[in-house]
């Protein structure tokens, strides 16, 4: 029964709300600089106004918007719709049911629900919705969502439910200038299905410059859909050679060397000054702060951050330095110590991936089974154990979900980026014998991960649009690299004379991983690429 509907380009959804305005500004004036910022479709939600008085407001706003050519949608009362003809209504879970508003209002009308998660998803596209507006991703002042915070892990599930379908969809909920880039790319489903925008309330009707606040929001979406359309995701090389791939990650330990990167550290209590003197060695200079008060400073001048929560006393800390980190666009190494342990790590884990986004997911086969929620792999504490049947799978599985590179430690190594998979057969069982190889592992991922960063906007400078990504740089390259020079290290101290045990091991581990080569890495390599 459609009529000609309205394309709607959503990309930059205002949801009004006059209640959040800031003295001195009329509702007027904000709206029409939101507009003049680059909002691309307006909802007017008025949930405290007699009838006379929203009528007067939708009809207002429709005046502005036919202005900027921008359509305008009323929120819940279809009778004001009917009365301004709206492009389009929203509709709440509990307003009139979107079969009874399709037959009150013109067959072109656009009409909008919202959902919470992925059955009301699927409700919605059956019953011929037009867009979904998925939320709350965060918390908000704007409205009561208690209860009903999805974070943006849980938006790619509703996604997938509109594969198929031509159903449109917005986040909403606590997004702003801050989060957005981070919350497009951390909302995607496994089966590659992006937002197509986000819808915003108090970051631009409480903002005394709604037209810079709305101008800024507009030119992040703008930049993550060009990122992210299909002719800028080819992939810059294959993997399905393994040696120009080892080559490239071995040449990392160069440019380490050569920037000296901060390599920004929170870890637990048991390594943190062996992983200090690993990141000395490799040529990195490291930080190991963890207070969140110094985290908005400290996230600006790092190269990389490591958010290693072996020891979870610090859990604000790794909240704010994850948010300045993903803020300033700086590579995030997440190390799971442990996280199938106990249910405090694993619902920290959740916590701390939904507040930012990971670039790398380290773990070994207990920790990414019991990220993963796999039912293979039982985590028994924090010693490594048990393997998968098919660990690429697991593991590509884990990085679409997580939408990040997934390092999965063992006595071979597997990496993958959600479709390429390297495995790295190097190492030596000594590792084994100490304490926080692991943890080394990570602090040398992310030595190498803010060598990949350097090394690709001096390379690329200006010309590539790295504005629309969250990292610069190939995060699977940074993580073979870091992975290599660690297990290839080991291998050169275990085969030193002077080496007699585990003690004298580690001694030589940190010597060897500083007098080591891109040259060494490449020769002892023992590396298979497979798609
Ligand atoms: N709907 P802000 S959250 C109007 O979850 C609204 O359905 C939500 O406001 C939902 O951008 C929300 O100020 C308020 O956080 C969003
Ligand atoms: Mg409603």
């Amino acid at each position: 029964a459609a009529g000609f509907k309205p394309q709607i380009d959503y990309s930059l959804y205002l949801v009004t709300g006059r209640e959040l305005l800031p003295e001195g500004m009329t509702y007027l004036e904000s709206l029409e600089q939101a507009l003049q910022g680059g909002v691309t479709v307006v909802q007017v939600r008025e949930k405290n106004s007699d009838t006379g008085e929203f009528l007067k407001i939708a009809q207002q706003s429709q005046e502005l918007c036919n202005k900027y050519n921008v359509p305008l949608i009323i929120n819940d009362r279809i009778d004001i719709a009917l009365a301004i003809h709206a492009t389009g209504v929203h509709l709440g879970q509990t307003d009139m049911p979107i079969a009874v508003a399709r037959s009150l209002l013109p067959p072109d009308t656009v009409i909008g629900i919202s959902c919470n998660n992925p059955e009301q998803v699927e409700k919605a596209v059956q019953e011929g919705a037009d867009y979904v507006g998925l939320g709350a991703v965060y918390g908000t002042l704007t409205k009561n969502v208690t209860g009903k915070i999805t974070g943006p892990r849980s938006v790619g599930g509703m996604l997938e439910k509109l594969d198929g379908s031509d159903v449109k969809a917005v986040v909403i909920g606590g997004i702003n200038s801050s989060n957005l880039l981070r919350t497009l790319h951390g909302s995607v489903s496994t089966t590659g299905h992006v937002l197509d925008g986000v819808a915003v309330v108090s970051d631009i009707v409480a903002s005394k410059t709604p037209k810079d606040a709305a101008r800024k929001l507009s030119s992040i979406v703008k930049a993550f859909k060009q990122a992210s359309s299909p002719a800028s995701l080819a992939t810059p090389f294959s993997t399905q050679v393994a040696s120009p791939l080892i080559e490239r990650a071995a040449a990392l330990l160069d440019v380490v060397r050569k920037h000296g990167p901060l390599i920004h550290q929170i870890t637990n209590t048991v390594v943190t000054n062996q992983s200090a003197n690993a990141t000395l060695a490799l040529g990195a200079s490291p930080i190991m702060a963890t207070s969140p008060h110094e985290m908005e400073d400290l996230e600006k001048a790092t190269g990389a951050l490591l958010v290693n929560f072996g020891t979870i006393t610090d859990k604000e800390g790794m909240l704010q330095a994850g948010k300045f980190a993903n803020l300033n666009k700086k590579p995030v190494v997440f190390d799971p110590v442990g996280v199938g342990a106990t249910a405090y790590r694993r619902s920290t884990a959740k916590e701390l991936l939904n507040f930012w986004q990971a670039s790398i997911i380290k773990g070994n086969a207990a920790e990414i089974g019991a990220l993963a929620e796999s039912v293979e792999v039982q985590a028994k504490g924090v010693d490594s154990g048990g393997s998968f049947k098919n660990p690429a799978e697991v593991i590509r599985q884990l990085a679409k979900e997580e939408r990040c590179i997934v390092v999965l430690s063992g006595v071979t190594d597997y990496i993958t980026n959600g479709s390429d998979v390297v495995a790295l057969h190097n190492g030596h069982p000594l590792l084994g014998q100490i304490t926080g190889s692991g943890c080394m592992l990570g602090t040398a991922v992310a030595t190498f991960a803010a060598a990949e960063r350097l090394r690709t906007l001096e390379k690329e400078g200006s010309n590539l649009n790295e504005e629309g990504k969250l990292v610069s740089g190939d995060m699977l390259l940074a993580a073979v690299g870091g992975v290599l020079a660690l297990t290839v290290a080991s291998e050169v101290a275990a085969e030193r004379e002077d080496v007699k045990g585990s003690g004298t091991f580690l001694a030589a581990l940190i010597d060897e991983l500083g007098r080591l080569t891109p040259e060494v890495i490449v020769d002892r390599a023992k590396a298979e690429a497979f798609l």
